[in-house]
């Protein structure tokens, strides 16, 4: 399928939503300038990303069902998995307003975060919590009639409260007033991400097309979940070292991981391998408001060659999870190559 193509074709639908949404606070009489606040959120926070989770749900749908092209859905057929998309698409943008906030960042996808925007402020708290309010105004209104609503419902509960989970403890093991490096360690990394990312990122799409295809035996599910749990780890390690090593150009943000205390994968194995000396310098300046100090830590990751370990590391996660797709039982309809697909989109990625 053409990337562009698809990438159009799956923005057009989302005007239509935010229709759709402002019909219900027009129907509950909210007044004009509030309708139109909650429009601006809904346009600043949710179409200017990477929208890989969104498209991620059509190609995982086209794939089991056996499509080619975009021309094989039906109207009715696209519109229906797009808006899972796009619901996935509201989920992330609640999350990175807060998360934002949380973790004091500047830019998000090239522009302000959203908290940054004049005359915002605390009010993108709500806005956050009514982004994700949307999704559910969404589902109903496209889904209820279907014997999966309950399915989604749930899906969406349980991966929502998993993502709370990983920010709370991402949160709490970054405390702002004292550093303790010894707090971390690869296996608490290891819980952070799966929980904070690898759900909402990977699981969940592909949880959502199996669905609505009918293709969503447990056995089949948890095919899908040992697979991308482990390769949304992966996505989160990519994340850490972009935030250390990537550009602003490319990755649309300034990192922050080093000033917040984070329990990042960089950090932790430059633990796992600095002498003592180079253990004292980390305690010094990691974590601590002060672009110099933070610089010093990036020093360090330098000559400790955390980029060719980073470099080792990816090739090893992507040996190990081909060798697992290789062996996904396809016998119920489930397919390998909607795995392999996650695969190839995130395999040295940039940005
Ligand atoms: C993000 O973790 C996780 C969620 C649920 C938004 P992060 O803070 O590393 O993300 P980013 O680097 O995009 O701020
Ligand atoms: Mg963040
Ligand atoms: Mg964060
Ligand atoms: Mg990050």
């Amino acid at each position: 399928m053409d990337k562009t193509q698809s990438r159009t074709k799956f923005l057009a639908v989302f005007p239509d939503l935010v229709d759709d949404l402002v019909a219900v606070t027009k129907q509950y009489g909210m007044p004009e300038d509030a309708i139109e606040w909650f429009k601006g959120s809904l346009n600043y926070n949710t179409p200017g990303g990477k929208l890989n989770r969104g498209l991620s749900v059509v190609d995982t749908y086209a794939l089991l069902k056996g499509y080619k092209s975009l021309d094989d859905f039906s109207e009715e057929e696209y519109k229906k998995t797009a808006i899972l998309g796009w619901c996935i698409e509201l989920l992330q943008a609640y999350f990175l307003v807060a998360d934002d906030m949380m973790d004091k960042s500047i830019t998000r996808r090239g522009q302000p975060c959203w908290y940054r925007v004049e005359g915002v402020n605390e009010i993108a708290i709500n806005d956050s919590f009514m982004l994700e309010g949307a999704l559910y105004v969404l589902l109903k209104k496209y889904f209820r009639e279907d014997s999966y609503y309950v399915n989604l419902l749930e899906l969406f509960h349980d991966v929502t409260f998993q993502t709370e989970l990983g920010q709370l403890l991402d949160l709490i093991t970054a405390p702002e007033d004292s550093v303790d490096l010894s707090k971390f360690s690869l296996s608490k990394h290891s819980f952070i991400v799966i929980y904070k990312t690898a759900y909402y990122s990977f699981y969940l799409p592909v949880a959502l097309a199996m669905y609505m295809a009918g293709v969503a035996d447990d056995a089949d599910l948890k095919q899908a979940h040992d697979v991308l749990i482990p390769l949304g780890e992966y996505f989160q390690i990519q994340d850490d070292y972009l935030d250390c090593f990537g550009k602003p150009e490319d990755i649309g943000k300034v990192g922050t991981d080093i000033l917040d205390n984070k329990c990042s994968w960089v950090i932790n194995t430059a633990l796992q391998i600095c002498t003592p000396e180079q253990r004292a310098l980390l305690d010094e300046n990691y974590g601590r408001k002060d672009a110099a100090k933070e610089a010093k830590c990036k020093q360090l990751f330098n000559e400790l060659k955390i980029d060719q370990l980073y470099q080792e590391y990816e090739e090893k996660i992507t040996t190990e999870l081909r060798a697992k797709i290789a062996k996904v039982d396809e016998s119920r309809g489930f397919k390998g190559q909607v795995l392999t697909a996650f695969l190839d989109k995130i395999y040295k990625r940039k940005k």
